[in-house]
């Protein structure tokens, strides 16, 4: 079922193949009801986000019910196992140390003759959290989002949640949102959620950035109120390629595939090799470790369209293979992972040497696990505070270094046929107008 390529024209198309899964077809027709959806919550706002829960969710709702409320909130503690509680502490603590690391500095110079240039970084005023519900309601997910928006000092976080068929929401998410410091949480989801964000209603209160991953419907929605507001990337399925080498062991490899597999039927999880022994020893393991996994069959579907085995003549290969997919996360199970890092250039998270699978990083090393997919690490990164954040530029002139400049910007100024450019910088060191104004 899991392919061996060994010819490395078929497994680039293949690759190609893999990272361009995401079909624009598919999306033209969900595109005409998104837009249907964003123009109804933008009019009527509550009215409209409860008729499209009703219709799409099959869930009835008062306005007023839409916010989870303080009593839910404790009650979900009391639904959450200690020994999830205390991993969540773990993940938390783990997820906020590395993103307060990654907290960008103002700075200001002072530059010679009286020229003071700076960046001031400050957060936005509201961030807008999306989490997916149903099978994919992720507490990890929760931390990733909100602890660096809240390490970034953002004063208003609020979270979107689409509610289960009774109406609540799954108690891990809710104490994660807690441990994270998010207590602002609404049940809403799919386009409606993400229209209330952008546009605010007369409950859900407008954001500068949404964040988060969702189905197609969401980041299709994401994709058009770009603009309006800020979003941090749009997610495509996830993926994993992993380069191997005769060290590494068959079964971890197998379980590090399925592992990404498991998520969702689109996802692409592939091995680049030099070792065909280990190729066929690792598509043997994944055949074995399907055979009673409880997500069997969403599992087999990705593993059948998008896993793949290449067989390359080198780990040199390897790594130029890898840098055309850019995949989202790249693990090296080699014997010297840090001597190959060199040689890779695009990928949105990297994990070195046989005991650092995925799942590390996914929950709890600290790096944030919304990475860049389906190509899109070549020029784009984690999710991290900056996401949450802007800088403005600080300058300021003395009027003796204004006069040293004023002669160039003189002839700019003219050059660009902008008399009154030229005038405002004229006046403050001659005190007259230009003579052509
Ligand atoms: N691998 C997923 C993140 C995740 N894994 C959440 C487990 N829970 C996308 O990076
Ligand atoms: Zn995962």
């Amino acid at each position: 079922m899991l392919r061996i390529i060994t010819q490395r024209a078929e497994a680039r198309t293949e690759l190609r193949r893999i990272c361009d899964r995401i079909h624009d077809d598919q999306v033209v027709h969900k595109e005409a009801t998104v837009r249907e959806v964003l123009q109804a919550v933008k009019r009527q706002g509550d009215r409209a986000v409860l008729h499209y829960t009703a219709e799409f969710d099959r869930l009835t709702f008062k306005a007023e019910d839409l916010r989870v409320s303080g009593s839910e909130l404790d009650a979900a503690y009391q639904q959450v196992s200690k020994e999830l509680l205390d991993a969540i502490r773990l993940a938390c603590r783990q997820i906020e140390a590395f993103h307060r690391q990654r907290m960008p500095k103002s700075w200001v110079q002072f530059a010679e003759d009286d020229v003071v240039l700076g960046k001031r970084y400050t957060p936005v005023d509201c961030a807008g959290l999306y989490v997916p519900g149903g099978q994919a309601a992720y507490p990890s997910t929760v931390l990733m989002n909100a602890v660096p928006a809240k390490v970034a000092n953002v004063p208003r976080i609020v979270m979107v949640t689409p509610p289960g068929a009774e109406k609540t929401i799954h108690p891990a998410v809710l104490v994660a949102a807690q441990e994270a410091g998010v207590e602002e949480i609404y049940r809403v989801g799919g386009a409606q959620a993400i229209a209330a964000l952008a546009y605010g209603t007369e409950t859900i209160p407008k954001v500068d950035v949404i964040t988060g991953p969702g189905n197609i419907y969401v980041t299709l929605a994401k994709k058009l109120v770009y603009g309006t507001v800020g979003i941090d990337s749009l997610a495509g399925p996830s993926e994993v390629l992993i380069i191997a080498d005769k060290v590494a062991n068959p079964a971890h490899v197998a379980a590090d595939m399925l592992a990404q597999a498991e998520h969702d039927q689109m996802a692409a999880a592939i091995l680049l090799t030099d070792d065909s022994v280990l190729a066929r020893k690792v598509v043997d393991e994944v055949e074995r470790q399907l055979i009673d996994h409880p997500r069997r069959l969403l599992t087999e579907k990705a593993i059948a369209h998008y896993g793949l085995v290449v067989v390359v003549e080198s780990l040199a290969d390897a790594a130029d293979l890898s840098n055309e997919f850019a995949p989202e996360h790249l693990e090296l199970e080699i014997a010297d992972p840090w001597g190959l890092l060199d040689r890779i250039r695009h990928a949105g998270a990297i994990f070195l040497g046989c005991s650092t699978p995925e799942a590390v990083g996914d929950y709890l090393a600290g790096p944030n696990h919304t990475l860049p997919t389906s190509g899109s690490a070549r020029y784009a990164s984690a999710l991290s505070v900056e996401t949450f954040m802007k800088h403005s530029s600080l300058v300021q002139y003395s009027q003796a270094a204004l006069q040293k400049v004023a002669g160039a910007i003189d002839v700019l100024a003219k050059a660009e046929g902008l008399h009154s450019h030229a005038d405002s910088v004229r006046l403050r060191v001659r005190g007259n107008l230009n003579p052509e104004a």
